[in-house]
């Protein structure tokens, strides 16, 4: 068995560690054993210049310059590097866009009446954005409007446009900024397959053309389908308001049928809550022996609904399989996305029923119940029958959930913000000119076993409040904040003096919980509100972004479209890059010539803080606020 000081390199959570010694008792394989085996990792691909995309190949070049320096095909390591780069932008821009198109195709269907188990619970938002989009509302009925806006936005996606809708909400200068560059998003599907075009074998051979599509690309995500999904989820889900809520494994309940909603997708999650609800469920559940049915949420779908409703996460990314190792997890449900194919195989070494829903994402060993909207609540509780079904093959003497939640709050959304200040961003900008808050930033995405869970997020996350900058968390990054107990109005006291007053004033946590992967697209939104407020670009603002622990696709994709909207963002996991110096230049130095952002790469969360400090201090040095020098931000640092 592990010494805890081994197991605190893996997690810095005791509910993490307890179950980690419970894998190893049994010789259960989790995510960590499996990072183990696969020492040393490929040293060509770690660095980006290994190229699989044509049949003369694979091919690598050697970074060191004593073997190839070319593929077959004469591309070299900066070609190499900037196509794979580029692809991962894609597949990530995809993964969240093609999530918008789902949330879409439902709205469209629910606006047609064709749906069960959905409605329009936000109508006045629903509004809000026809008239963005220019859609007149007239005498129509709502249903009528929802169907306009639901086919300007398909637009979106596929057909010849010169921009993607969203694209209007930013400050006049960055969008003159993408026409310049030829950077301007045209359509979420069509920057995806020309990504794919340009990155195939003879098409763009200049990495700083493939770079600068890359960021295109992210921005079809960002400005284009991720943001659909985030602001259609409010209009049909409910846009989220400040709400009480907890997590831990110990959100699990051994009374009760347990069942975990993991993925990204509200669409479903949303009508398993209303079946869960239903009193013929309950009625079930309590037939089989337990007290009721207790839905516990996992990554993002856990942070949807705990964003609208509160409900309790168990746990984040790397949390997956231990909840499993619980032996009190009845069924997880699954929809996309961050869902590791080895959750079939934990779960066989318990009774826990894999129900895997989306007909693009099956799982071997899951039992599969398509998603059909047409049917939502119907299957909604087929579902949480079989996890009914499942609970009564629990096996007591199995059981182990670590004691104990963590109370925390989210909700944050752009509209509760701004309700929050009395309707206006006035007072946050006063605050910050004031210099009570030195500046906001977004640390954000995923765990990575590479790095103790959750170090980088709540290390950096704490550097930054102490020196009075208000952080904005979504996805993994704001489960592990909750763990860490520094998302809760009390968590002021653990705030500089500014930031601390601020928020006692407002009631409000110093770590905003504004949702899911997608939901990043608040951020987008809230800091063109500002911008827009000001009279100034977005990358004059006192704003930067981290991703400490980022792992996947999607993460690259919201890296490019937060630094091409110009926000200066640190990575705390080194990317594929580091084999073509010149593309590590053009991403890490140039770039801010270009459009006022650039990346950094810091592994180590106390310096990843210094380096954002320091760059706040100088933002605001710019725009003529006051500069206070900080244990973190020294005067020597403003660079
Ligand atoms: Fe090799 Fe060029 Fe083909 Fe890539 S595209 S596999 S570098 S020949
Ligand atoms: S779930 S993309 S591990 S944040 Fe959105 Fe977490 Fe990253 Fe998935």
């Amino acid at each position: 068995m592990d010494a805890p000081d081994t197991l605190s390199k893996l997690s810095i959570s005791n509910d993490a560690r307890e179950m980690l010694v419970r894998a190893r008792e049994e010789g259960i394989e989790t995510v960590w054993d499996r990072l183990a085996a696969q020492q040393p990792q490929c040293g060509y691909c770690s660095m980006g210049v290994s190229c699989r995309n044509c049949a003369m190949g694979p091919c690598r070049v050697d970074p060191f310059g004593e073997g190839p320096q070319q593929g077959v095909c004469g591309a070299d390591a900066d070609i190499i590097v900037a196509r794979n780069l580029g692809r991962t932008v894609a597949a990530g821009a995809s993964a969240h866009s093609d999530h918008g198109r789902d949330i879409l195709e439902v709205f469209e269907s629910l606006a047609a009446g064709e749906t069960s188990g959905y409605e329009i619970r936000d109508e006045a938002k629903l509004l809000a954005l026809a008239k963005e989009w220019g859609i007149e509302a007239g005498d129509r009925s709502i249903n009528e409007v929802a169907l306009d806006l639901a086919e300007a936005m398909f637009e979106d996606f596929g057909s010849r446009k010169d921009h993607v809708g969203f694209l209007d909400r930013l400050p006049e200068q960055r969008r003159k900024l993408f026409e310049e560059l030829s950077i301007t998003p045209r359509g979420i599907d069509r920057e995806n397959v020309e990504m794919l075009h340009r990155t195939h074998m003879g098409v763009d051979n200049d990495y700083v053309n493939t770079s600068l599509h890359a960021l295109r690309t992210g921005l079809s995500d960002g400005w284009g389908g991720s943001m659909i999904a985030t602001e259609l989820s409010d209009v049909m889900f409910g846009t989220p308001k400040p709400i009480k809520s907890r997590v831990n494994l110990g959100a699990l309940r051994v009374e009760c049928v347990n069942i975990a909603l993991h993925g990204h997708n509200p669409l479903l999650s949303d009508v398993i809550v209303q079946a869960a609800h239903d009193p013929e469920m309950v009625a079930l559940a309590r037939e089989k022996g337990a007290e009721s049915i207790n839905l516990v949420g996992l990554c993002c779908t856990g942070n949807e609904l705990q964003m609208r409703k509160g409900l309790p996460m168990a746990g984040n990314h790397l949390m997956q399989e231990l909840v499993l190792l619980t032996g009190a997890l009845d069924a997880m449900v699954v929809d996309y996305q961050c869902i590791m194919p080895a959750v079939t195989d934990v779960a066989k070494c318990f009774h826990t029923e894999i129900i895997s829903t989306a007909d693009k994402a099956r799982f071997a060993g899951a039992t599969h119940v398509p998603f059909d909207p047409k049917r939502g609540l119907e299957i909604g509780k087929q579902i949480v029958a079989l996890g009914i079904e499942a609970y009564v093959n629990r096996n007591p003497d199995r059981v182990r959930i670590p004691a104990g939640t963590m109370d925390m709050m989210a909700g944050f959304s752009v509209e509760a913000i701004l309700d929050a200040l009395g309707g206006t961003p006035e007072p946050l900008v006063e605050a910050i000119r004031a210099g009570k808050i030195r500046g906001a930033v977004a640390v954000v995405g995923c765990n990575n076993p590479k790095i103790p869970q959750d170090h980088g997020h709540v290390t950096l996350t704490r550097r930054l409040i102490e020196n009075d900058i208000l952080v904005l968390v979504t996805g993994c990054a704001a489960v592990a904040n909750g763990k860490a107990g520094q998302m809760l109005p009390e968590s002021a006291d653990m705030a500089g003096p500014g930031l601390s007053e601020v928020c006692k004033a407002l009631g409000i946590p110093p770590v905003l919980h504004m949702g899911s992967c997608v939901d990043n697209t608040r951020i987008l939104t809230l800091a063109a509100a500002l911008a827009n407020y000001l009279g100034v670009d977005i990358s004059q603002l006192p704003l930067a972004g981290a991703a400490p622990e980022w792992y996947s696709e999607k993460a690259v994709s919201i890296g490019a479209y937060v630094v091409a909207s110009g926000i200066f963002t640190v990575l705390g996991v080194q990317p594929p890059i580091f084999g073509s110096q010149n593309v590590v230049k053009l991403l890490a130095a140039d770039l801010e010539e270009v459009v006022g952002a650039r990346f950094a790469v810091e592994p180590d969360p106390e310096e990843a803080a210094k380096l954002i400090c320091g760059h706040i201090e100088a933002k605001r040095e710019a725009l003529g606020l006051p500069f206070v020098a900080t244990d973190a931000a020294p005067a020597d640092k403003v660079a």
